[in-house]
């Protein structure tokens, strides 16, 4: 027996609504039964009937199928795409490659688990973005750099590990739609540095090669100073010949022995790791020289754009880390080879509770991008307080990055009522540069721990981030009732109750923590708890700048100019404080306390009141948790009430600094008369 949970692939046993009757046979054509991809999904498909309709499937071969599954390839479908129809009680699923054939089967048994009715479905599926990918920062050791689910369970004490919990990872990835995998943390050091050597390579063949069966490829982070760190050159120049016939060599090792790599995800000149800027050379000089030695394996190159500078003055003003990433890298648009993609965090800080759209999406309109959201939860609540941020990923893609639009730097109307609209989706989905180097990924939130995810309900952005990077037009609620329903349980009120919570608890935990997007405050390093100034005098580009009058950043035209890294409508927009979409007030704006938000409130009085607010909810979440006792597994009950006890102290300690400290900078009570320290 696992020491580790199936998630939401459980198939525990289900209320029938007549899919026994069209589950019993499978028949194939047109693809190899013993394809692996094949194989997997066929054994998925028999593991859960088995468990959720207690059924045999047999497979057939030669003899006619009259009722059942029937699998066929039609080229006609899109790549990884499928069609799953019912007629005449068969079901027949068409897709033009195995990856749809697997995609198509995790739908039907999801169905199935949610007690949804196969009779008379005809739908069509195709992924919006062509990759889709979880990011893991895991360390050769097993530590898990901002894990908060348990150590790894891809490397143990500088061994890779590949075995049947390897496997289960594969199937939750892959009934959720991933198709890549980074295995490895970005800050790569030490060990880490090696899994590009004989060392390591044998046994990433063999889990390249496990992935693989899943539709997944395969993909490593590097260290840009590999060249010195394992004995070649002392240098890592990009423009040095003998820095480049060491990278030749080593790809060429690399692709001779895992022919599936997809590539490699490169963190540079970022928090203390080495890149090009080193040498003199530009961010696309780095990216390209491995984009050409990887371009005859089919690799591509992941690039990140999270380059600051981490040793600024608090003192000085005039610098703002929320530009960073727009001016290292606008200069180079264009610049980078086709296999090339900028990997861009959502926001221009460090996925906070609530950050503006990384100006970036829109503004590069020649060179290839692609979404980084972070799901594990290391600024909104380590996996102990719940926050379910599917809300949010769906906030970033559906905003205007008036991508490809003439009249961008001119135009005057409202960014929200352009008929061009060209979202973040649209530019990621490569919708706006034809372009199939694009997509989505998630800074992963799994570890050992035996359900994944340490908080129970923490799987739900597990399972919720592939869903929306296969199929972004899911609305967040949907999401939500179908990770309940496969994971909890199909029971009406754990269905309403679990959508609740889910739905109120990014907006919850930003109530209780920093205010109106100016972020941070939190524990420094650490990053759980409140430390109102923890960060306000650091090298970390973090500051609030709370004085007695007021708080906020000035990233106006009149302070650091931030707010003019973006399209005109929403530079606009982020200028102005009367019409600046107040959740992003104090991002933009250093504003008195005594400022009226359109609510008539001031924002003092906002602080105060959200602050109690967010304790009220969480213990509104709580009751409506314990409302759900001796409704689902026992287990799953527990874990979560343990987090939710842990979260209620976390919230009050939150409401209590945050309220105090501007109680006392400002002087202004409470109109309520609240208990304030
Ligand atoms: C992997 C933040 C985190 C770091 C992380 C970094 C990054 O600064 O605190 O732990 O490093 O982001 O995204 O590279």
């Amino acid at each position: 027996m696992e020491n580790w949970t199936q998630g939401w692939l459980a198939y525990d046993p289900r209320r029938d609504v007549g899919g026994a009757q069209l589950t019993g046979r499978i028949k194939i054509t047109g693809f190899d039964k013993e394809q692996p991809i094949v194989r997997n999904a066929v054994a998925e498909f028999r593991r859960g009937i088995r468990g959720m309709l207690g059924g045999r499937v047999t497979l057939l071969h030669s003899e006619e199928l009259r009722k059942g599954v029937l699998i066929s390839r039609q080229p006609g479908i899109p790549e990884e795409g499928y069609r799953i129809r019912e007629a005449d009680g068969i079901l027949h699923v068409d897709a033009s490659g195995e990856a749809g054939v697997l995609y198509g089967i995790f739908h039907i048994l999801r169905l199935i688990a949610m007690e949804e009715a196969l009779v008379g479905i005809d739908v069509t599926c195709r992924p919006d973005n062509p990759l889709r990918m979880y990011n893991h920062w895991d360390n050769l050791d097993g530590s898990i750099e901002r894990g908060y689910s348990g150590d790894s369970f891809f490397f143990q004490k500088n061994k890779i590990l590949v075995n049947r919990r390897t496997r289960d990872y594969c199937r939750l990835a892959a009934s959720v739609g991933i198709n890549g995998v980074v295995i490895n943390n970005v800050n790569v050091k030490e060990a880490a540095s090696w899994l590009i050597t004989e060392r390591y390579l044998g046994q990433l063949k063999g889990m390249a090669g496990l992935f693989a069966g899943y539709g997944i490829r395969l993909y490593l982070s590097l260290n840009f100073a590999a060249p010195i760190e394992l004995g070649g050159p002392d240098s890592a120049d990009p423009f040095d010949e003998d820095v480049r016939a060491w990278w030749r060599q080593k790809i060429a090792e690399v692709y001779e022995a895992v022919p599936e790599l997809g590539g490699f995800l490169v963190k540079a000149d970022s928090e203390g790791r080495p890149g090009p800027f080193t040498y003199g050379r530009t961010q696309a000089d780095g990216a390209n020289m491995l984009a050409d030695l990887v371009k005859p394996y089919g690799g591509i190159i992941l690039w990140r754009c999270f380059v600051y500078n981490c040793t600024q003055d608090w003192r000085d003003r005039t610098m703002d880390r929320a530009r960073a990433a727009y001016d290292n890298f606008i200069g180079t648009d264009g610049d980078y080879r086709d296999n090339v993609i900028l990997q861009i965090k959502n926001g221009p800080m460090d996925f906070q509770i609530r950050e503006p759209v990384s100006p970036l999406f829109g503004a590069l309109h020649r060179t290839n991008q692609m979404l980084e959201v972070q799901i594990a939860q290391e600024y909104t609540g380590h996996q102990i307080d719940v926050c379910y941020l599917i809300p949010m990923c769906k906030e970033v893609l559906d905003f205007n990055t008036c991508a490809a639009c003439p009249s961008r730097n001119s135009c005057t109307a409202s960014a929200a009522c352009c008929e061009k609209r060209r979202t973040v989706a649209d530019v990621v989905g490569g919708r706006v540069m034809h372009n199939r180097n694009a997509g989505i990924c998630a800074v992963c939130n799994t570890g050992d721990d035996g359900n994944w995810t340490g908080n129970e309900l923490a799987g739900a952005n597990f399972y919720g981030f592939g869903r929306l990077a296969y199929d972004t037009g899911l609305s967040a609620e949907r999401i939500a009732e179908e990770w309940i329903r496969l994971a909890l349980s199909n029971d009406r009120e754990v269905v309403e109750h679990g959508k609740k919570i889910l739905l109120m608890s990014r907006e919850t935990y930003e109530k209780y923590t920093s205010p109106l997007g100016i972020g941070w405050m939190v524990t420094p390093m650490e990053h759980y708890g409140p430390s109102v100034d923890g960060y306000e005098y650091s090298r970390w580009g973090t500051y609030h700048r709370a004085d007695r009058q007021g708080i906020g950043v000035d990233r106006t035209d009149r302070g650091t100019g931030y707010a003019q890294q973006y399209a005109k409508p929403a530079a606009d927009l982020y200028n102005c404080a009367e019409i600046c979409p107040e959740e992003l007030l104090l991002f933009f704006h250093h504003l008195p306390y005594r400022y009226r938000l359109r609510s008539g409130k001031t924002i003092i009085q906002h602080i105060y009141d959200t602050h109690f607010e967010g304790v009220e909810e969480v213990e509104e979440m709580i009751g409506l948790w314990k409302e759900l006792e001796g409704k689902m597994e026992e287990r799953i009950y527990r874990n979560v009430l343990e987090r939710f006890d842990r979260q209620l102290l976390n919230a009050r300690e939150w409401r209590d600094q945050v309220n105090s400290y501007f109680y006392r900078k400002s002087g202004i009570p409470d109109e309520k008369g609240r208990k304030i320290y």
